[in-house]
């Protein structure tokens, strides 16, 4: 059982017939593309095809709770709905109190998009003080925190019959 992260899932999950969405922040680069790389690659090990792995990408964190609502609105109007969407940014604490105000309603808003749109979103936002906790966070160092969201969106878009 890891210590940092999912460790072991409780059954396997057939991805095969997923769609997932993948919507990033582009603030902090480095980091998020790894973020990315590790959801994606833990989605495609279990089973879900690559064309239906859709990434977009917004400025910044802030900008991820309605840019979530609007991308999954889109798939919907479209006819081939994404099962779960995996918002990803990457937050620095700075020197002002900004950091603060974007943490907190960036995540309750994240958590309100399950139940608004009915479908899982994933909390793959990284809040840290440093940059180095952050690279620890995503892959560059220590263990790659977008695989465990990868893992959370199939479980969670499959367990429950949606
Ligand atoms: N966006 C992030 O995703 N991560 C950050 O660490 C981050 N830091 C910011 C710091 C300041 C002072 C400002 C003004 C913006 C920051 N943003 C950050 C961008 C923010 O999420 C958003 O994209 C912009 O404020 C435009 O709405």
């Amino acid at each position: 059982m890891a210590i940092h992260g999912l460790g072991q899932l409780d059954k396997t999950y057939d991805g095969s017939k997923l769609r997932i969405g993948i919507l990033h922040a582009r603030w902090n680069k480095e980091i998020i593309d790894s973020l990315v790389k590790g959801a994606h690659d833990k989605l495609l090990e279990f089973g879900v095809k690559e064309e239906n792995i859709i990434i977009e990408s917004v400025p910044g964190s802030f900008e991820l709770p309605f840019g979530t609502k609007k991308f999954s609105e889109k798939w919907d109007k479209q006819g081939k709905p994404l099962d779960a969407v995996i918002p990803i940014g990457v937050l620095i604490k700075g020197s002002t109190m900004h950091f603060e105000y974007i943490c907190d309603s960036v995540s309750q808003k994240i958590m309100d998009l399950s139940f608004e749109l009915g479908k899982p979103i994933i909390f793959g936002v990284l809040t840290c003080l440093t940059d180095e906790q952050a690279r620890q966070r995503a892959g560059l160092g220590g263990h790659n925190h977008g695989a465990d969201w990868g893992l959370a969106a199939i479980e969670m878009a499959t367990k429950f019959d949606l």
